[in-house]
């Protein structure tokens, strides 16, 4: 069994490559839920929605995010009756926050929710968000605080990042079947997600953090950080205005009490030896996921690490 932390578009793509290497139905994945938010009324779950869309082969091939060739009506309809559109719903995409609010309103879990959403798509692995209990990322900025798709989308991650909080980690469960998953697993995969917003919130559960210190299968991360930059999004800004390195070294740091293998890109080899410095073992590979191949191929090589 195979069970892997995920935050959004990396790890999708990274789950992309490894359901072609290994038997879907033996992964696990444990989503990020700490980016939620409401918006037009519908509870929006993005890292779930992202792996699922990717898992799917739905997933808009530009973005990274949201469905194919999907269109904007309703959007666009909601703008003229006066509602705020900064994040960008398409009509189809809609439809899932649809099925996820009505089960929601209905009583149900954020996990059955889920589940009901993987199976409506055909994924084949089986996706958890982290917990079923609310936790909101806020995100410290000179302006203030907000939240992380305010910051991100809205405020287009122009801000410095002063401090980050996970509101509501200190009082939320696993969700069920989580803590069972990283106890059952053979090898645990830390996605090329951002570290601090994406698999920290994932941490910050309590009781995750301490089944990773705890287990005996070997734990891999893949570094998001290649030559010291992020291929996407404000990782390398956040980490460096938080006070960490920006490059391979800050993920190892970060992760140092629960990694056996960091997997990190060739143009960052020069850097093993101070990995290996901290008792986490090196695998230098391609990183970059351009296609199939190469997703496939870090998979692999991240599989063959801790196996
Ligand atoms: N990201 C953007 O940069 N702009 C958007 O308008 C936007 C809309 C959106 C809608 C649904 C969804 O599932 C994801 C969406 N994302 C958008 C991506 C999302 O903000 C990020 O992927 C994550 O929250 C960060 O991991």
């Amino acid at each position: 069994m195979i069970a892997v932390l995920a935050g959004g578009v990396g790890a999708a793509k990274f789950l992309r490559g490894l359901v072609d290497v290994a038997d879907p139905a033996s992964i696990t994945v444990i989503g990020n839920t700490a980016d939620d938010e409401e918006f037009l009324g519908l509870h929006v779950s993005p890292d779930l929605d992202t792996v699922v869309y990717t898992l799917a082969d739905v997933v808009d091939p530009e973005t990274g995010w949201g469905i194919a060739n999907d269109t904007y009506t309703t959007l666009e309809q909601a703008e003229k009756l006066g509602q705020s559109t900064w994040f960008k719903l398409g009509d189809k995409d809609i439809a899932t926050h649809l099925l996820r609010t009505r089960l929601l309103r209905e009583g149900k879990t954020l996990s059955e929710a889920t589940q009901a959403v993987v199976e409506a798509f055909g994924v084949k692995c089986r996706l958890l968000p982290m917990t079923d209990d609310r936790i909101r990322t806020i995100v410290t900025t000179d302006q203030g605080d907000v939240s992380f798709q305010e910051y991100f989308v809205h405020r287009r991650q122009k801000d410095d990042v002063r401090a980050l909080r996970f509101e509501g980690a200190e009082d939320a469960r696993p969700a069920p079947g989580v803590l069972e998953a990283l106890q059952d697993a053979d090898a645990i995969i830390i996605a090329p997600s951002n570290p601090l917003v994406s698999i920290g919130p994932i941490l910050a559960v309590p009781g995750i953090r301490d089944a990773l210190v705890a287990t005996s299968a070997k734990v891999a991360a893949i570094s998001p950080i290649i030559g010291g930059r992020a291929l996407k999004g404000p990782a390398d800004r956040m980490l460096t205005s938080l006070g960490h390195e920006s490059s391979a070294i800050g993920v190892a740091k970060l992760y140092a009490d629960i990694l056996d293998v960091l997997v990190l890109d060739s143009e960052d080899a020069g850097l093993a030896s101070d990995i290996e410095a901290l008792d986490i073992d090196a695998v230098v590979t391609n990183t970059i996921m351009r296609d199939a191949e190469s997703r496939a191929a870090l998979a692999e090589a991240t599989l063959k690490s801790i196996s």
